[in-house]
């Protein structure tokens, strides 16, 4: 498609924005030549049938139920170790060139004997996906010292606003584990025990999610207020399908923040509202579903019109074919945000991040920087 100079220019800008990622699935994140190459693998081998799964692999529009159809195969896919650190490292690598400096990710830790897979030797695998990104990998972006940039940003050198690739050009990775709509109070109540033992690893909270036509809510309070005992975050996907008891509900835990909020009725909304509970907003991944029947009808407008604090996501992205980028764009060219807002919007981000205090800091003062580039 052939993009006009405006819109290029939005485009690169929008590449280039830091940007705060804060609801984005691990296995939902997993590069669409990976599945194909992990499914061939499988089909060589005779245990599954790469043609019957090549058009699913590689569709673009899928039904929620779809999705969830998806992730299962995801999931025969991904068994492996080795894979699930290959992914982790991956998914870093593609935030990272999309100028995330901050990036949540979730994932549902997994048992599964036959492969000798723990919980907790997942979430392990995770880690070591995260700690080889961290340890290779600079941020190519504002902020990365790329010759165009501080070749024509002479101001940069200035005392404070000095190019320095190491100290400010790493993207900042944190984990959530989530807990799986299908899962047990025993295994909700594992997950967040896990996480809590493993937070000095960068375990910063839990997330529900899963598929929402599935399980009760009340199976999870258990493990949910546990946490929420000991101080630790949690994150809700919430009204993804029309659920009134279950909403109300939600909101009343009041969770640290809630991701989705597609069906809320009159009185929930003015409960959301008057709450200030950040909202995780995912428009690609609402639409694709059918949660909203379109962008310009999208709850995003009414949220950010009614100075609610909002982040903006992207769910699934090897799942939607979309990008944190493309989400920004969308943002602003049918909202008519202007770079200069779409940049408070990501800073304002850092609040409702599950960092420390001390990294939102450090984050604080790269926006800052970005600030300073941009004008
Ligand atoms: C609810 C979702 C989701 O955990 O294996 N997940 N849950 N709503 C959504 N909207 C589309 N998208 C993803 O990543 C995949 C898992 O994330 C949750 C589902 O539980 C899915 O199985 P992990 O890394």
């Amino acid at each position: 498609m052939m993009l006009e100079a405006g819109e290029e220019r939005l485009v690169r800008a929008c590449q280039r924005l830091p940007k705060v990622e804060l609801h984005a699935h691990l296995n939902g994140c997993i590069r669409p030549s990976l599945l194909l190459e992990l499914a061939e693998e499988r089909d060589i081998v005779g245990q599954l049938s790469l043609s019957d799964f090549k058009d699913v692999i590689l569709k673009e529009d899928r039904s929620l139920e779809e999705c969830f159809k998806l992730f299962a195969l995801i999931h025969i896919l991904t068994t492996d170790h080795g894979i699930i650190t290959r992914i982790t490292k991956e998914v870093i690598e593609d935030f990272a060139s999309e100028s995330v400096v901050y990036l949540e990710l979730r994932t549902t830790p997994k048992h599964n004997e036959k492969v000798g897979m723990s919980k907790r030797s997942y979430v392990e695998a995770v880690l070591a996906g995260i700690r080889a990104t961290d340890a290779a990998f600079p941020l190519e972006s504002f902020f990365a010292c790329e010759e165009k940039i501080c070749a024509s940003s002479a101001t940069m050198e200035t005392p404070n606003h000095r190019c320095d690739e190491k100290k400010i050009g790493r993207i900042h990775v944190r984990l959530l584990l989530s807990i799986d709509r299908r899962e047990s109070v025993e295994g909700a109540m594992e997950t967040v025990r896990l996480a809590w033992e493993m937070r000095h690893l960068g375990i910063v909270g839990i997330d529900l999610s899963g598929d929402p036509c599935i399980g009760d809510w009340k199976t999870f309070l258990p493990a949910l207020t546990w946490a929420k005992e000991q101080g630790f975050p949690v994150a809700l996907h919430c009204a993804e399908v029309p659920n009134p008891t279950e909403v109300e509900a939600m909101l009343a835990f009041r969770p640290d923040r809630l991701g989705h909020v597609c069906f809320l009725e009159d009185s929930e909304w003015s409960k959301l509202l008057t709450s200030g509970i950040p909202v995780e907003v995912c428009l690609t991944s609402n639409i694709r579903t059918n949660r909203v029947q379109s962008i310009e009808v999208h709850h995003f407008s009414a949220l950010y019109n009614a100075n609610h604090p909002v982040v903006i996501c992207t769910d699934d992205p090897g799942i939607f074919s979309t990008t944190i980028s493309r989400e920004y764009f969308l943002i602003a060219s049918h909202f008519g945000l202007k770079v200069p807002e779409l940049l408070h919007l990501s800073k304002k981000a850092i609040d409702f991040t599950f960092a420390d205090e001390k990294l939102k800091k450090t984050l604080l003062r790269l926006f800052d920087q970005a600030e300073y580039v941009l004008d």
